[in-house]
């Protein structure tokens, strides 16, 4: 069977990496729509050597969807997709819009494919900063039980999207010709040359959104109600990977070999870690060489020695693609499980 797929936001950096995995991953597409705004509209993009014409968004363009791909914002994504469904359409949307909405499973499908059986029209991507540290954490649960994770995050310019990208590009360019860096839009405060500790808006206790995802999500993904997470979300000048310092506590021992063999096993996870002695070379993931490609890197995996429980703690870094794996590639793995 081929499948009539339309992606909503299909112009934006997460839209146009969606087009380009339907293709990658030889999905069964009979027909692909292109829906983005009014100013798009008119404007083509190539899908399997062909020019597609792109539509306008509005709720009759869903007529005749098998699968939509949401890449739009929360707004639009409330607003349009909900007459997908009507239409007949199974959603699979990247925005933060249906996340935590008990009726939308929330999927990443090396933890919990299953997950997709519950769904009533939509299907929730979970956010980035989310899937990048939960791919890894979740082999290791699988051996001991993670009760909670310590974690800060180096997100790159690629997570504000396409203008986030060229904001970092043109500042970078601008401070190499020793001219004033041009005025931040897409981010409250120059990014090149810093780091900007706010992702998202504040909550009473001082943890901003974005913060707060890792816990709700997480919680819902892995079906552990009881998870704690105290996350610290940080922009970084990076462009398009973002990495992360994860320690987890668990429930029960874990030596760190078992944790190496679950994690080299582990689908979507790549380990690279050798150091010192055990190498010529030292290496470890770094973001620079996980862009564009969809495995999550582990490396720096070692023993959390401040945890008093010392067989029972754990450390590592990881980097993965934030359009990729973080979203578009995602998502597009959970719409083959549809088919
Ligand atoms: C960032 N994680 O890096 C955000 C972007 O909930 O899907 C994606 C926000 C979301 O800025």
């Amino acid at each position: 069977k081929e499948y009539t797929v339309a992606i909503l936001g299909a112009t934006g950096a997460v839209g146009t990496q969606m087009l380009a995995c339907l293709e990658e991953q030889e999905f069964p597409v009979g027909k692909i729509k292109l829906l983005a705004s009014a100013r798009s509209a008119g404007k083509t993009l190539s899908f399997r050597g062909e020019e597609v014409v792109i539509e306008e968004a509005a709720p009759a363009a869903f007529e005749g969807c098998d699968i939509v791909l949401g890449a739009a914002d929360d707004a639009i994504a409330k607003q349009l997709l909900p007459a997908a469904v009507e239409a007949g359409a199974t959603v699979v949307d990247n925005s933060h819009a249906f996340r935590m909405d008990p009726e939308v499973p929330l999927v990443i499908p090396e933890i919990n494919a299953d997950d997709v059986s519950w769904h009533k029209g939509i299907i929730s991507n979970p956010n980035c900063a989310t899937i990048i540290a939960l791919v890894p954490t979740w082999p290791l649960h699988k051996v001991a039980g993670v009760k909670r994770m310590i974690v800060s995050t180096y997100q790159a310019a690629s997570g504000a999207g396409a203008p986030g990208m060229a904001e970092l590009e043109a500042q970078i360019a601008a401070m190499g010709r020793g001219e004033a860096i041009p005025e931040p839009k897409a981010f409250a405060a120059q990014l090149v040359s810093n780091l900007i500790p706010q992702i998202g808006g504040f909550d009473d206790e001082g943890y901003t959104s974005e913060e707060m995802k890792l816990q709700n999500e997480g919680r819902k993904i892995m079906h552990l109600p009881e998870l704690a997470v105290c996350c610290t979300c940080v922009r970084v000048p990076v462009l398009r990977s973002h990495s992360e310092s994860v320690t987890l506590e668990f429930e029960r021992d874990i030596t760190l070999e078992e944790a190496r063999e679950a994690l080299a096993g582990a689908p979507g996870v790549k380990l690279v870690d050798d150091r010192g002695a055990e190498s010529a070379h030292d290496r470890f993931p770094m973001p620079i060489d996980t862009s564009d490609q969809d495995l999550i890197w582990v490396g720096r995996l070692r023993r959390d020695i401040s945890n008093p429980e010392a067989a029972r703690g754990i450390t590592f870094w990881c980097c993965g693609d934030q359009i990729r794996k973080g979203a578009a590639t995602n998502a597009v793995q959970i719409a083959k499980l549809l088919v």
